[in-house]
C-alpha cells in the first residue's frame, strides 16, 4: 500500500511584505490565499496529509484577524490531515497562536516544542516524527529521533488523539525546521543558530524521508529509485515568493512512499504571483511608447496572458535615448502591473572619455563624476552616477532640470 503526502514550508503567512511599498497589501492577500490554495491542491491531488515544516506564520507580524482566517480554513471539512513542526519565525510558545487560536482543530496537529512526538496512521502504514522550535534560536541540533519520542498519537477518522498503543508504520517520515549543513558535527558550524543538521548524520536516520523547512530555495531532487536506504532530506522551498529574493515558479513536493521506500517525488507549482527580473534592450531612437511596449512584451513572453498579476523588476540596458526619464515609464506602466520597478542601466551614446577632457565647466563636471564612477565597483552606485551625468548633460544642453529624488 502506498501513501502520498504534500510537503511544504516557509509560507510566512501574515508577513507585512514592506519591500513592496504601496502594493504590499495586495501581496499580503496573495500570501494568505496561498495557504488556501495549498489546501485546495491537497484535495485535488487526493493526498492523505499536508506536512508543513515550519515558518508557517510570521508570528511577530501577523494580525489576529489573519490568524482567525487561517483557523477558519483549517476548520473546513477536508479529506487529509495537516501536521506542522514550528520554526524560528513561528516558535511554539505558550503565548503563540499555536497554543491559543490554532489549538485543538480536528485533524490538525502541531508538534510539541518540549519533546519529540510521533503520530501513527495505522490505515496508511505510516508514522510521522516531529518536534517544534521553542524560541527564535536553536543552536544545538534538534532531530525528531524515535528514541526521544515521549508522546504518541493515533490518527483515525479525521481525528488525531493521544494513545498508548504502538502502531509504528513501515513508512517513517521526520518533520523538522532547520539548516542542513554538509559535513559532520565534528566540523560543526558554531554560528549556525537555526538548528544545524549535518547531512552525514541525517542520511542515517531511520526515516525514508525527512521533510525540512527553513531554506526558501528548493533542494535539488534525487534520482529515483535510490540504490541505498539512506534518508532523503529535502526542502520544498517557499510555496509563494515574498520578495524578489524568491523568484519564478515555487513548489510544494508531492511525495509517495511504499513499504518504507520513496517511490515518487514530484514538484507541484504553487505560486499564484511570481517575482520576476527581466532585462529589456533599449535603442537610442526608442520613443517612450516603444519602451513601454518592449517592457509589456517581455513580461508577456515570460508569463503569458496573465502577465499583469506578477511583480517585475525591469532592467533597461543599451543606449539611452535623448531626454529619457525612467520615472515617466514607471508612471505609465504602474497601473498595468501588480508591481513594477525599473532599473535604469542605460549608457549614454556619447564619448565620455573625450568629453571629460574638455576645459569647460561641463568637462570638469563629467571628469569629476567619472572619477567617482571609476572608484566604485557597486553597480547601483555606478548606475546612479551615470544618471547624474545624464541629467547634468541635459542641464548643460539647456533642457529642463528634473526633480531628482
Ligand atoms: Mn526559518
Amino acid at each position: 500500500m502506498s501513501v502520498r503526502f504534500l510537503h511544504t514550508a516557509d509560507l510566512h503567512l501574515g508577513s507585512r511584505m514592506n519591500s513592496l511599498e504601496d502594493r504590499a497589501g495586495d501581496f499580503r492577500e496573495t500570501l494568505l490565499r496561498s495557504f488556501e490554495n495549498l489546501l485546495d491542491l491537497a484535495t485535488k491531488l487526493d493526498v492523505s496529509l499536508l506536512l508543513i515544516a515550519g515558518d508557517f506564520i510570521e508570528m511577530n507580524e501577523i494580525k489576529d484577524r489573519e490568524i482567525q482566517r487561517i483557523a477558519e480554513l483549517l476548520c473546513r471539512e477536508r479529506s487529509f490531515y495537516v501536521l506542522l513542526a514550528a520554526g524560528n519565525h513561528d516558535p511554539y510558545t505558550a503565548a503563540s497562536a499555536y497554543a491559543e487560536q490554532l489549538n485543538d482543530i480536528a485533524g490538525f496537529h502541531i508538534f510539541s516544542a518540549e519533546t519529540v512526538e510521533r503520530v501513527d496512521f495505522p490505515e496508511l502504514d505510516l508514522s510521522i516524527y516531529g518536534t517544534s522550535f521553542a524560541s527564535l534560536y536553536q543552536s544545538e541540533t534538534m532531530l525528531p529521533l524515535p528514541e526521544k519520542v515521549t508522546r504518541i498519537f493515533t490518527a483515525l477518522d479525521g481525528q488525531i488523539i493521544v494513545t498508548e498503543n504502538d502502531h509504528v508504520g513501515q513508512n517513517k517520515v521526520g518533520l523538522i525546521h532547520g539548516t542542513l549543513l554538509s559535513g559532520s558535527a565534528s566540523a560543526s558550524r558554531e554560528d549556525e543558530v537555526y538548528n544545524p543538521i549535518y547531512d552525514s548524520h541525517c542520511k542515517l536516520l531511520p526515516f525514508s524521508y525527512l521533510a525540512l523547512g527553513h531554506i526558501h530555495k528548493p533542494s535539488v531532487l534525487p534520482e529515483l529509485p535510490t540504490i541505498d536506504n539512506k534518508t532523503i532530506a529535502l526542502y520544498p522551498g517557499s510555496p509563494q515568493g515574498i520578495s524578489f529574493n524568491e523568484q519564478n515558479e515555487r513548489h510544494a513536493l508531492l511525495v509517495e512512499l511504499e513499504e518504507g521506500k520513496i517511490i515518487n517525488i514530484k514538484p507541484v507549482n504553487t505560486a499564484d504571483r511570481l517575482f520576476i527580473d527581466l532585462t529589456v534592450d533599449i535603442l537610442k531612437e526608442d520613443s517612450d511608447l516603444m519602451i513601454q511596449r518592449k517592457i509589456t512584451q517581455a513580461a508577456q513572453q515570460r508569463t503569458g496572458n496573465h502577465y499583469a498579476r506578477h511583480a517585475y523588476r525591469i532592467t533597461l540596458q543599451g543606449e539611452c535615448p535623448e531626454g529619457f526619464d525612467s520615472k515617466s515609464i514607471t508612471h505609465a506602466l504602474i497601473d498595468q502591473f501588480a508591481y513594477i520597478k525599473i532599473k535604469d542601466r542605460l549608457k549614454l551614446p556619447i564619448d565620455l572619455a573625450e568629453l571629460r577632457l574638455e576645459n569647460t565647466l561641463q568637462g570638469r563636471f563629467i571628469d569629476n563624476l567619472m572619477t567617482q564612477y571609476e572608484a566604485t565597483d557597486e553597480p547601483i552606485e555606478r548606475a546612479d552616477i551615470m544618471r547624474a551625468i545624464r541629467i547634468g548633460l541635459e542641464a548643460f544642453a539647456g533642457e529642463i532640470l528634473y526633480n531628482v529624488d
